[in-house]
């Protein structure tokens, strides 16, 4: 079996630049080359200052700084670095498609056939090629065809290694994860790709199965996982007609070891750029093989989460006397949750378009997105003008900027600093009725309660 000197990760973004960092960090004897075609992006991880790496991940700097020069490297140079590579990995973004058949729900490919017909291109020598990026179950037989009939003669084995690192916790989810899967046909390509991980992986929690097994499982882990959310979430609708509290009722299942305790926090709507687009896709993929009921099944997930992120802007709507036309509305985060600056699909997005729809007037302040980004995520919607978005919306960088003057509160990512403001003070600086509306069940409701706020969590 080849020895693996050199890697090439294709795509320098949330999952490759971590990724490939931590595989360096853990094999210093492989070369391991990041390269992506966004100049701006592979200046930002060679920058000196660790602080402007594109992708904030707590300790992230740290395992770059002893890497990079030393067998890390980033780059605009694609041709270059296929051509030395021994194992390329494709960890490109495969969003949902936006036009064409299965506009809505399918994966887009067209950057996994880039990639794939650049590697057939530059390939003089025979490769393994690893899909990190999520895809939809039998890429990897367009990608063989691809890569077998435009190339050069050489041999492509591939592979799939699907992802599970959680944003926030990317470094210490990959120094320790549950399992990793490698997915593939040839076993001498998988024992190679079970070698890098072995550096500090333990053997037994390497798991390896055939090419569709480990394709389906990463949109099977993503489906469990939010369909998890999305029953406790149902779950706590019911509990606020009823008087019973979500958070009881998830311990009280949770101790259930069956069950299990993670995952079961209720909340305004999970987010993130995997689930939804993983859910929709293998939604897809079960009605492409008129698997109609498998197919509502898992649709139901979303509609369920799309429902709760419009009740919660609905109760902020209802609650301040049926309308928020001209009141201020201090939004707490627009991450799609804590330890992280991605936005893509928070939560917060959908409900400020729904209490925007409604001309309210909404502060936004969260501790690592920026301005640009809060109108960019708006601005995309396109449910109105980007004048307009700017009209309504305000982005602060001080939080308590953001609550002076305010006629309620709302609560859209967990960041732990939100629990430590002088709360008291917050009240005398807000318009009353105080309203405080807790998408996350982040603050202690006797406190609030006692200071004179009208204080509303899900679930309760
Ligand atoms: N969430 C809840 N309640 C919970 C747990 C999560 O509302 O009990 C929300 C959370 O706030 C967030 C979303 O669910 O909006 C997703 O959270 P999380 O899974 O922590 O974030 P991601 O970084 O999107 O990670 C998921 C998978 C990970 C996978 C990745 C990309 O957890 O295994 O690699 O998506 O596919």
């Amino acid at each position: 079996m080849k020895e693996i000197k050199k890697i090439t990760c294709i795509g320098a973004g949330y999952v490759g630049g971590p990724t490939m960092s931590v595989i360096a960090q853990k094999n210093p004897n492989v070369t391991i080359t990041v390269v992506d075609l966004n100049q701006a992006r592979i200046d930002a991880w060679n920058d000196t200052d660790l602080e402007k790496l594109p992708v904030y991940e707590p300790g992230l700097d740290a395992v770059v700084a002893e890497a990079r020069g030393r067998n890390l490297f980033f780059s605009t140079n694609v041709e270059q670095a296929i051509d030395e590579a021994d194992m390329i990995f494709i960890s490109v973004n495969t969003p949902t498609k936006t036009y064409g058949k299965g506009k809505g729900q399918a994966a887009d490919l067209k950057y996994i056939e880039l990639c794939a017909r650049q590697i057939a291109a530059v390939a003089k020598s025979d490769k393994i090629v690893v899909e990190k990026s999520t895809l939809p179950v039998r890429t990897a037989a367009a990608l063989k065809s691809i890569l077998d009939n435009t190339g050069n003669g050489v041999n492509f084995h591939i592979l799939s290694n699907p992802e599970f690192l959680a944003e926030g916790t990317a470094v210490t989810d990959l120094h320790n994860p549950d399992r990793v899967l490698i997915g593939g046909e040839d076993a001498d390509a998988i024992e190679a790709l079970v070698q890098v991980y072995e550096a500090w992986v333990p053997r037994e929690r390497i798991l390896t199965t055939n090419l569709w097994s480990s394709e389906l499982s990463k949109l099977v882990a993503n489906a469990f996982l939010a369909q998890r959310v999305s029953s406790i979430n149902a779950i706590s609708e019911l509990c606020e007609v009823t008087g019973a509290n979500v958070d009881e009722v998830s311990r009280a299942i949770g101790y259930d070891s069956r069950i299990g305790s993670k995952f079961l926090k209720a909340s305004v709507g999970f987010g993130g750029s995997c689930f939804q687009k993983d859910i929709l896709n293998l939604v897809y993929i079960a009605r492409s093989y008129n698997l109609t009921e498998v197919a509502d099944y898992w649709e139901q997930v979303i509609i369920l989460n799309d429902h709760q992120k419009a009740r919660f802007a609905e109760n902020i709507i209802q609650t301040m006397y049926n309308t928020v036309n001209g009141k201020k509305i201090a939004f707490l985060g627009w991450a799609f949750k804590k330890d992280t600056n991605d936005t893509r699909e928070s939560a917060a997005i959908y409900v400020a378009d729904h209490l925007l729809e409604e001309e309210a007037q909404v502060i936004v302040y969260d501790p690592k997105v920026p301005a640009e980004q809060v109108y960019k995520d708006l601005d995309y919607l396109g449910t109105r003008s980007p004048e307009d978005n700017r009209r309504l919306v305000t982005v602060v960088n001080d939080p308590y900027e953001a609550m002076h003057g305010s006629h309620a509160i709302a609560i859209l990512t967990e960041w732990d600093e939100f629990k430590c403001y002088d709360w008291p003070r917050v009240k005398e600086d807000m318009k009353k009725p105080a309203f405080v509306f807790d998408g996350r069940k982040l603050l202690d409701r006797n406190k609030l309660s006692m200071l004179g706020f009208n204080y509303y969590a899900i679930g309760e």
